[in-house]
């Protein structure tokens, strides 16, 4: 199918906190990338956002800081918008959902589903909690997971291992508001039947066999689970109003009664692009994007929100008509920060507007390209960030393009010399050059981001290479043609990447442009008036040289400066403990009982190392561990997957429980227990010691 045009949205993050790494690596980053590849390739984009400003999690924020939802949302949305305009993301519009356009738009939503009869309503105990006055949906209620048996798990999800829940499912459950207990009072709601959809929605994923196999993987294990009806209201006192005609046919008091916020945010991409067509002002043209066939929608996510764009908003969009559905849904898996699960609670965490404070968007933008959690769970390292700008931005593209300025300006006045006779070599690069904007360019169009960026230094790599090899620093003496050739072919290749370079490294690439003095480049941001064609050089036309003999050149500038080990150390040391966004209410667990030094004795405790760690394929929670006890080699089971990336192990003395009797686990056998320290936010830590192999622990 050929497209007209491209609609792109990336998920509307949670007004209730900043921005960091692990949004970025999800969801946005590869969102951009995406939308100004496409810009510069010529293509109709338009690319939405918006702050998701409804629902129970900004509630949980606001009764947190004693202040009212509003105040939250108004006090983050513009922290969002103005950390992601520092990052370079080139929405069209970047909205929220407390907009009247928005809360109309959900309201229409809704009254066409209910006209239609799509949905079903029922009548059904709920926990209530007294005390506060209050139905405990979604976040105000925890309790223990039915299926995995996390004692943290939240009304509507767990997110240890993933289901999704309604607060009456969950054992134990506990109000998070007060510590009453909840008890149960009757409330009438509107329901989704997602099963009413199921063979839909089979159907139309069957067509999208190319879609990533993590989330197709996803989405074909809920199909085959089979889809049950979700709850789309709640009785909560913040997120848009169930409209009271829909109410009144169904003889309902809406008064109290909102839309369920994953109802009402998918539909905020709507909402936002009927915004940004206002602002055009066109107010229909969002119609086009929705609504004509020839649009490719692309929804830009992480892992967690799977089941809402390629299920249930998909099943909203057949039941309302009309309406495109997604062409891709290209989720992210989730980014650790060295080796350890990212958690905003204790602070392991790299956040946006920090890293902006003291770092250039565009080395972000590079590093965690390169690092993006594309198929499986990825880990952002500071050691590789500083590697990838010192030995990759600085050493290779900087130098080249500065080696490149220099010799042009020393040797060929500063001008494009002219090219005369080229040899082998020098034809070779030329035709190697021609191959790069495919060969980046297809790879952005398929969401392959970390290949695109190899690429895009792959060519940075053939200028340095070529430099080398056609010695212009010999033959500048010698053979002055085949200097010439080699500051010309140069230069073109420096042309090129300013082009090829525009979607991760924005700011360098324009840099680069004004020391080539290069102009009518077309731009990779929304034009002022959208849908002008921009006549500027295109993506495409980076496979042949761009800058013409006797083209005058502006003056040189530093790309790089290489980041000082003294930098990195000060970026680590800040990992878990700012207190500035830590949330110290958590309880300690209560101490156990007392034992008497004979219990105590009959434990074996010995030191060991890990040898080797990997994962277990269908195994959320086990690692397989191999420990080196001295005496002898151990195969150890730990539940620890969720927060060490196996490689983060291997190396690391550990404490071992070295007598308890083994037993099997998921068809393996477990030789013992490593001792792990859990906090109250339910993350591990290793205990570390230094003694040797199999000294006892005592
Ligand atoms: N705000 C959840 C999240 O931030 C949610 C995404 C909405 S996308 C329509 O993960
Ligand atoms: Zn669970």
């Amino acid at each position: 199918m050929d497209f007209k045009r491209i609609l792109v949205t990336a998920a509307l993050p949670y007004a209730n906190g900043p921005v960091h790494l692990g949004h970025l690596a999800g969801a946005y980053l590869p969102a951009d990338l995406f939308c100004r590849y496409q810009r510069m390739k010529g293509s109709d984009v338009v690319f939405v956002c918006g702050s998701d400003e409804m629902g129970v999690a900004i509630m949980v924020r606001a009764r947190k800081e004693g202040v009212k939802p509003q105040d939250i949302v108004d006090m983050y949305h513009p922290k969002i918008k103005e950390a992601f305009a520092g990052f370079g993301m080139s929405f069209d519009i970047y909205s929220r959902t407390t907009t009247q356009v928005h809360s109309e738009t959900s309201q229409d939503f809704f009254r066409t589903l209910a006209a239609k009869d799509v949905f079903t309503m029922k009548t059904e105990s709920q926990l209530f909690d007294p005390k506060a006055g209050i139905f405990l949906a979604d976040r105000f209620v925890v309790g223990t997971c039915p299926t995995c048996g996390n004692e943290n798990a939240y009304g509507d999800q767990c997110e240890k291992c993933g289901s999704t829940l309604s607060p009456m499912e969950l054992l134990n459950p506990r109000s998070t508001l007060s510590d009453a207990k909840p008890e149960l009072r009757e409330s009438t709601h509107w329901f989704l039947p997602l099963g009413d959809f199921q063979t839909r929605l089979e159907e139309w994923i069957a067509t999208h066999p190319e879609w990533k196999p993590n989330v197709l993987g996803q989405v074909k294990s809920w199909l085959q689970d089979g889809l049950r009806e979700r709850a789309i209201t709640r009785d909560v006192p913040w997120g848009v109003p169930v409209p009271a005609d829909v109410a009144l046919t169904k003889k309902i008091d809406a008064s109290g009664k909102v839309i369920y916020v994953w109802f009402d945010a998918p539909i905020g991409y709507i909402s936002a692009t009927k915004e940004w067509a206002i602002e055009q002002g066109k107010p229909d043209e969002w119609k086009k994007y929705w609504q004509d066939e020839e649009t490719r929608l692309v929804h830009f996510i992480g892992k967690d929100n799977i089941v809402f764009h390629c299920l249930m908003f998909p099943a909203m969009l057949m039941a309302h008509g009309g309406y495109v559905l997604p062409e891709n849904v290209p989720a992210n898996e989730f980014l650790n920060i060295e080796g350890e699960k990212l958690s905003t609670s204790r602070n392991w965490a790299v956040w946006l507007h920090e890293f902006l404070e003291e770092f250039d968007a565009d080395l972000l933008r590079y590093a965690l390209a390169t690092m993006l959690p594309e198929t499986k769970d990825a880990d952002f390292n500071w050691s590789e960030f500083q590697t990838r700008i010192n030995s990759e931005l600085a050493d290779v593209l900087g130098n080249f393009v500065n080696r490149t300025m220099t010799f042009a300006a020393r040797f060929a006045k500063g001008k494009v010399p002219r090219l005369l006779n080229p040899n082998d070599i020098d034809k070779y690069t030329l035709k190697e050059m021609a191959t790069f904007p495919d060969r980046i360019g297809s790879a952005y169009d398929r969401y392959k981001n970390r290949e695109a960026v190899f690429e895009t230094m792959a060519l940075a790599r053939l200028g340095n290479k070529y430099f080398n090899d056609s010695e212009p620093w010999h033959t500048r003496k010698t053979h002055p043609q085949q200097c010439a050739n080699a500051i010309h072919i140069s230069l073109q290749i420096c042309a090129s990447l300013a082009v090829l370079m525009e979607p991760v490294l924005p700011a360098s690439a324009q840099k680069i442009r004004d020391m080539l003095n290069m102009s009518s480049v077309r731009s990779s941001v929304p034009a002022e008036k959208h849908g002008g064609l921009d006549e500027g050089i295109g993506w495409d036309a980076a496979s042949k040289p761009l800058l013409d003999e006797g083209h005058v050149l502006g003056s040189s500038d530093i790309l790089f400066t290489k980041i000082e080990d003294s930098v990195i150390e000060a970026q680590k040391a800040k990992l878990g403990n700012n207190p500035a966004h830590m949330e110290q209410e958590l309880p300690y667990t209560p101490i156990g009982d007392v034992i008497t030094y004979d219990d105590f004795a009959k434990l074996d405790f010995r030191m060991g190392t890990v040898i080797s760690a990997e994962a277990i394929p269908k195994s959320k929670k086990l690692l397989k561990l191999e420990i080196d006890l001295g005496f002898e080699k151990r195969q150890i089971l730990a539940g620890a997957a969720e927060y060490f990336e196996p490689s983060a192990l291997v190396g690391q003395k550990v404490a071992v429980v070295a007598n308890l009797a083994p037993r099997m686990m998921m068809g393996m056998e477990s030789q013992g227990m490593v001792l792990m320290a859990e906090g109250r936010d339910g993350t591990l830590s290793i205990m570390q010691s230094s003694g040797e192999d199999g000294a006892i622990i005592k």
